[in-house]
């Protein structure tokens, strides 16, 4: 009675992708322990299909991986459930949320263990400490329940990423067809593979829940096993597009140029994520047979056009609203869309200057436009993270702002708005500045809808065009009820909500 079940809480509501979180930590036990997956953005009953593997009383350890938002809907309740009913199972969570809050799950007292950044290591020894009876206080990456205290133990190193074991994706494809459940329609393909190629990131940015996990480390595949990989589930699958998952997945430039030679004559489109200023210093010959190897969009965080802010954002490295827009006008002539987001909503001392800096940077989102019209744009509210130490959090927590100190409040409407960045709860916005925000991002996805949204043809997209493109030029946002109405009728998509 050893097996391992590993759960991935549904986390949207189409267009799912190969659940890599747990597929690494299945991989950190495969030939070790018995494993099943049970994906709940595949099953219509996740608890049930659970509660058959547990009767069989074959299973004692659950792990749970948890992003904050729709993820806890069933983490939390199914957690609970379980606990309660198979008394002796072992529950251990790991991923973003648990990592970065820490004190109230455990105090639940129906999470056993957490793991505290990358598994790999953590959890196949954890298993092995908890199986054969002995220490785990000495296992790096692990958070548990010590009386009343929480104990966080040493971080690991980031490991050698090509040491790693490949992903079991022929025992995924047992459980769930791949090619049926995880290989999408999308913008880039057919059939999208997601596909994670780095962990952590190089920078501090103060709004970033990846900074207090990986502590500005970054590790990567090398651009031959990112290919291998990309390989086989092409030859086998017939994947055809590529969404990079990695936080920063053009750190390197030598690797991304690698890895666009090797893909090339594989006639795949790809996107992933980057910063400004690091790409802004790739060649142009990079640049451009990035382009040619099939990178068509790739994101960025551009959060403000405002140097001050960038500052407080604690952007780091060289990024300014200068270079954000000199280099949305770079990108148009390499034929790569650039997918700016952007973070409105930072605590200022004044009411007045938290509305200046909206306005503001409404202003310069709109001069992006201008120069590259194609840019699409994603717009965020500022929601805190627990980024212990940094200059931010200390001036949010001042002005009042707290996190829920019971687990089951973090899956309350207005906690769960907060994590999609919606609604951040943040006291120094009000009502009506959040309705800025909103209102005038329906406007801009009239007048701009977004290039990701495949079922919007081109009639319909001039057609909102057209009804929002007055509001847009005389800066006319409030109660844009028809443009909502449209949107809400073709169903529109928002990248910020539903993932890219
Ligand atoms: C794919 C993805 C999604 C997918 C769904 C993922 C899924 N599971 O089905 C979609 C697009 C739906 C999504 C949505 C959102 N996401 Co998301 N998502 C990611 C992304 C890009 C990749 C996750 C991944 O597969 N990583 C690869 C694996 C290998 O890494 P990992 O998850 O860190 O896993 C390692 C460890 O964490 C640990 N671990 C993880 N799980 C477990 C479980 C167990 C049992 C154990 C032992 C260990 C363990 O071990 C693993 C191996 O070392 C991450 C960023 C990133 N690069 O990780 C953001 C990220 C997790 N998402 C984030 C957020 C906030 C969201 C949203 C909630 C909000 C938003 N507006 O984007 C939305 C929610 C919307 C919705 N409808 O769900 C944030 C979380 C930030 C935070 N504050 O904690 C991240 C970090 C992005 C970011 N940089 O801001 N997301
Ligand atoms: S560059 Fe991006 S991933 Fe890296 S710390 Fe900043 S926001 Fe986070």
């Amino acid at each position: 009675m050893n097996k391992i079940l590993l759960f991935n809480p549904k986390s949207a509501v189409a267009k799912h992708r190969i659940p890599n979180s747990i597929l690494n930590i299945a991989a950190s036990v495969e030939g070790r322990y018995e494993w099943v997956i049970v994906d709940g953005n595949c099953e219509e009953d996740p608890l049930s299909k659970i509660e058959e593997y547990l009767n069989t009383g074959e299973y004692k350890y659950l792990g749970f991986t948890v992003m904050p938002g729709p993820q806890l809907r069933q983490s939390i309740p199914f957690s609970k459930a379980i606990k309660e009913k198979f008394p002796h199972t072992k529950m251990i969570w790991g991923g973003y949320f648990p990592s970065s809050h820490p004190k109230v799950i455990l105090e639940s007292g129906y999470i056993d263990f957490i793991i505290n950044g990358p598994g790999d290591h953590a959890f196949p020894q954890l298993i092995d400490a908890l199986e054969y009876g002995t220490p785990y206080e000495f296992i790096k990456n692990l958070i548990y329940l010590a009386g009343n205290e929480v104990v966080k133990t040493a971080k690991e190193d980031l490991m050698d990423q090509d040491s790693l074991p490949t992903l079991p994706y022929n025992k995924l494809d047992t459980f769930y067809s791949i090619v049926n459940r995880y290989l999408g329609k999308t913008y880039l393909g057919n059939k999208t593979v997601a596909y994670h190629s780095s962990i952590g990131c190089p920078f501090t940015c103060s709004f970033c829940a990846v900074v207090p996990i990986y502590e500005a480390r970054w590790k990567a595949k090398s651009a031959q096993t990112v290919y291998n990989d990309i390989k086989y589930i092409k030859d086998k699958w017939g994947a055809d597009a590529i969404e990079f998952h990695d936080n920063n997945f053009f750190v390197s430039e030598k690797r991304t140029v690698e890895f666009a030679k090797l893909i090339k004559p594989e006639n795949m489109s790809w996107w992933g994520m980057a910063r400004i200023d690091t790409m802004d210093k790739f060649s142009d010959a990079s640049l451009a047979i990035i382009r040619e190897a099939g990178c068509k969009i790739i994101f960025f965080g551009a959060e403000s056009g405002n140097n001050l802010i960038l500052e407080q954002l604690d952007k780091g490295g060289t990024q300014t609203g200068e270079q954000i827009i000199r280099f949305a006008e770079r990108l148009k002539k390499f034929d790569i869309i650039p997918e700016y987001s952007f973070v409105l909503g930072t605590p200022a001392p004044t009411a007045e200057q938290v509305q200046a800096q909206i306005d503001f940077e409404i202003d310069f989102i709109k001069k992006i436009k201008h120069v590259n019209p194609r840019t699409e744009i994603v717009l965020y509210t500022y929601s805190p993270v627990p980024t212990e130490g940094s200059t931010l959090y200390k001036q949010v927590q001042s002005l009042g702002f707290k996190y829920p100190q019971v687990l089951e409040d973090w899956i309350s409407p207005a906690w769960e708005s907060f994590d999609m960045r919606k609604n951040p709860l943040t006291p120094w916005l009000t009502p009506e500045m959040i309705d800025k925000i909103r209102n005038f991002e329906i406007v801009l996805n009239g007048v701009y809808p977004t290039v990701t949204d495949i079922r919007l043809n081109t009639l319909k997209r001039r057609a909102i065009k057209l009804i929002s493109s007055f509001r847009y030029k005389i800066d006319l946002y409030k109660y844009p009820y028809e443009i909502k109405l449209l949107q809400r009728v073709w169903r529109y998509r928002q990248p910020e909500i539903q993932g890219f």
